[in-house]
């Protein structure tokens, strides 16, 4: 008889509730749960893909160890052999630590790719492997996604984890940039997979949506009005609206007046650029700045939020400083309709770090951020001989050949490692220079918490999936892997004898008593709803009570917490932290003082490129057949006016070339693409040799990593810029041929 299992689906932070059909063994369907609290029966595509996930044959049960032919250099031509988890283990600990000892602590690096956030095991691991391995060099993928954010949260309120959430439930004025909903979900916002449904929600009441991109995108039609804006240009617009805000007299620092340092930098600060040059840089006419300006600033509750399209830009940390300014001076920081921050049943901010430059990398002197480096110095830390240089890497839960910045530039610096060990279920673009490979089981085969994206609520709740089926042969979770590995690399990491002892005995303590289960239910009972110890205490949370509530439980709208809630000193937000005001000028020399027109004339890139999401799409799910099957989206969005001036036409196959790659695909014409401006999607390129994906390398696509540029980086915050990278595109041939199975000679060809 076929069951019912309740979850969340964990494939991205949107948290959907899931109903899974299953026989015990199998799933037959995955459906909307309609009783989710958040997301009441929305989910988007990509959800059932999890079903061919859990039967995918490529999909890793057994750890793989490289055997090489040649024990000097990695190759092609190396085997990979499975070997039983204790021999692998042994061998990735072993590997790690003959480096440290021979070099140091910061000869080996970590890097946790986007995987890691959705996924207890690997976020309860990210802090004790820092610890254990003591090395400076620590990377992730938020360095290419969202750390402009986490900047500046850190800098205006105190904690890089202390996230601003738009009230969308409530808002009156719903100013957008750079994020597509209605294809992404949603992102720094979880609110089930019906965003849309939500923007329609806000023009129903009355409010109004103004979206602000370079692409008419599929989300436009939920909002009032869209306007196209020149890429890396926001910060601009944002300093327009301010200025027109100040000139207005309509500046109101609302409920949180008293809190606010800072306040009187602005108004001078963002007079010093003129609102007629702020139109011709950014595309939008004066008259509509001044129009959104008085809107926002006049609308009873209004909200400015962006997310990826203005964090992987240039100047992206001013971006998302000036737009939390526009939250501030218009009364709509932590208020209802405005910017509010969730409560979450298990509190995490306490026990992570929150800092900036404390200490600088060994090559090009970055500064940390809430101790780790950019992605974009990896490479140069791996390849650049000398004293602490990188010869080590645990590596887990992202594909950064294909997700970051140069893929090309990534594999030299993995092919230049002397020992790497990848935590992935997958041998793929990424994995296949490791030397070891650990694999986690699947999701549906573990317990799950979203210890993590529960800081992006907008209503307040909480929810435990547990296991469904009984692990298959790869039994192990991330978090028994990284709690093994860590153990065994921590004894071969002293000489001392009683140290190894005291090591044995932590790690037989921590592998039978601490399990993720009783982490979560120590984490709720001790939370803000939490039914501590008292078992006469029926309300409060437990792992228990999540576990009788399998749609979730509400836990109420958010509510005011400024400024209790600061994490700065003097418990005030920062109006104008002095980095960014430092930083002010270098936005004024590109756009002002003729940055922009100097690299334009000096460049025989034309073009602007920037990514698109697309709806049955998300990285690493492109080994489901469900998802990937059908036509591939890698396709280049252009302006009629620009196809025409490069006679293109509508399925032309091109050539997109940039300072550092190569690639082509078929081209289709459309006015939705701001003239100069061209769109891709991302985390294609399933065409590089040796990986283990049959699934995903049918259907292989372009990487447009291939041609960002790892040099290319916001130099205030460190984040990649890969939106907006200058490309030119040349016609191929008239009609691109028919969707080819391998693309290996558009893409140089890599030698290991
Ligand atoms: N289907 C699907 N959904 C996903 C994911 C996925 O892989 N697939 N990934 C998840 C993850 S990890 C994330 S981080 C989120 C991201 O979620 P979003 O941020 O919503 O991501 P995008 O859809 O890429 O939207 C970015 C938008 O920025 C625009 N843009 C580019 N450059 C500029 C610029 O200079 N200025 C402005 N104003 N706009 C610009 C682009 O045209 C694009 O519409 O999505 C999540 N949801
Ligand atoms: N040009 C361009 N580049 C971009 C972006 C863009 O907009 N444009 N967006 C950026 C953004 S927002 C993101 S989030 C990144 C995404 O880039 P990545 O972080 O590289 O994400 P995926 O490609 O989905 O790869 C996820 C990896 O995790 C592994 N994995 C899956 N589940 C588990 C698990 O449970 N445990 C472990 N240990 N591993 C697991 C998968 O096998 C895969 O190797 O790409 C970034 N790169
Ligand atoms: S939006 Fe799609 S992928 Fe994201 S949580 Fe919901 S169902 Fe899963
Ligand atoms: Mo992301």
């Amino acid at each position: 008889m076929n069951q019912l299992h309740y979850r969340t689906c964990n494939l991205c932070e949107t948290m959907c509730g899931i109903e899974i059909e299953h026989d015990g063994k199998q799933v037959i369907a995955i459906r909307g749960d309609k009783n989710d609290v958040l997301s009441k029966g929305n989910i988007c595509p990509k959800a059932i893909g999890l079903q061919d996930i859990h039967t995918c044959e490529d999909r890793l049960r057994k750890p793989l160890q490289r055997v090489r032919k040649n024990p000097e250099q990695k190759s092609h031509d190396d085997a990979w052999v499975e070997v039983e988890w204790d021999d692998a283990i042994e061998y990735a600990a072993e590997g790690l630590a003959r480096i440290q000892n021979q070099h140091g602590a910061d000869s080996i690096a970590s890097y946790f790719g986007r995987s890691t956030a959705h996924n207890i095991g690997t976020l309860l691991a990210v802090t004790p492997i820092q610890k254990i391995m003591g090395t400076r060099n620590v990377y992730t993928g938020s360095t290419v996604d969202q750390m402009p954010h986490n900047f500046v949260w850190h800098h205006m309120l105190g904690h890089q984890f202390l996230c601003t959430i738009p009230d969308i439930n409530r808002t009156d004025y719903y100013l957008m940039l750079g994020t597509n909903p209605k294809v992404s979900n949603g992102a720094q916002m979880s609110t089930g997979a019906n965003t849309y449904k939500k923007l329609n929600e806000i023009r129903q009441r009355g409010g109004k949506c103004v979206l602000i991109d370079p692409r008419r995108t599929e989300s436009a039609k939920y909002m009032d009005e869209h306007h196209f804006i020149t890429p890396h240009a926001d910060s601009m617009f944002l300093i327009g609206l301010i200025q027109v805000i100040f000139a207005k007299g309509l500046a109101k620092p609302g409920r949180m007046a008293e809190h606010i340092n800072g306040w009187s930098q602005i108004e001078p600060l963002v007079n010093q650029f003129d609102l007629g040059r702020i139109a011709e840089v950014t595309g939008i006419a004066r008259s509509d700045i001044e129009r959104i300006a008085e809107e926002f600033a006049s609308a009873n509750s209004a909200v400015c939020y962006g997310r990826t399209g203005v964090s992987m830009v240039q100047f992206a940390g001013l971006t998302q400083w000036l737009m939390q300014v526009m939250n501030v001076i218009t009364g709509n920081m932590d208020e209802i309709g405005g910017m509010m921050f969730p409560k979450p049943a298990i509190e995490s901010l306490p026990l992570t770090q929150s800092s900036w430059d404390t200490y600088r990398s060994r090559v090009t002197g970055r500064p940390e951020f809430s101790g780790e480096f950019p992605m974009a110095i990896l490479g140069e830390e791996i390849m650049t001989p000398g004293k602490g240089q990188v010869r080590g890497l645990l590596g887990l839960a992202g594909n950064m050949v294909l997700s970051m910045a140069d893929g090309h530039h990534t594999e030299k610096a993995l092919n230049a490692l002397e020992f790497y060990v990848a935590v992935d279920p997958y041998l793929n673009e990424t994995t296949r220079f490791a030397d070891v490979i650990l694999p986690p089981c699947g999701p549906l085969e573990k317990g799950h918490y979203d210890m993590f994206y529960h800081l992006y609520d907008t209503i307040n709740w909480s929810k435990y999936s547990p296991q469904l089926f009984e692990t298959q042969s790869s039994k192990w979770t991330d978090f028994e892997i990284f709690t093994d590995l860590m153990a065994c690399f921590a004894r071969k990491r002293t000489a001392n004898p009683l140290k190894k002892l005291f090591y044995g005995a932590i790690h037989t303590l921590v592998r039978h008593t601490l399990t993720t289960d009783r982490i979560v239910d120590l984490g709720l009972r001790f939370g803000p709803y939490g039914k501590g110890i008292n078992p006469f205490n029926k309300k409060g949370l437990s792992l228990q009570k999540l576990k009788d509530n399998p749609h979730g439980i509400f836990l109420g709208n958010l509510e005011y917490s400024l400024p209790e809630g600061l994490y700065t000193a003097d418990k005030k937000i920062n109006l104008a932290p002095q980095c960014f005001v430092d930083d002010l000028p270098r936005l004024k020399a590109h756009f002002v003082d003729g940055g922009m027109e100097a690299e334009q004339s000096e460049s025989e890139f034309d073009l602007k490129i920037i990514s698109r999401l697309t709806n049955r799409t998300l990285g690493w799910m492109h080994h489901s057949q469900r998802l990937v099957k059908g036509k591939n989206p890698c396709e280049l969005m252009m302006n009629p006016a620009d196809a025409m001036a490069r006679d293109i036409s509508t399925d032309s196959l091109v050539k997109v070339t940039s300072r550092t790659g190569q690639i082509q695909m078929p081209v289709i014409l459309t006015e939705d693409m701001m003239p100069g401006v061209v769109c891709m999607p991302h985390l294609w390129g399933h065409n590089r040799k040796n990986t283990r994906q049959k699934v995903a390398n049918a259907n292989p696509g372009v990487s447009m990593n291939d041609l960002t540029d790892v040099t290319g980086i916001d130099q205030l915050t460190g984040n990649a810029i890969v939106n907006g990278v200058p490309v030119k595109v040349e016609v191929v041939a008239k009609t691109a041929p028919a969707q080819r199975q391998h693309e290996d000679e558009t893409v140089e060809e890599f030698v290991v």
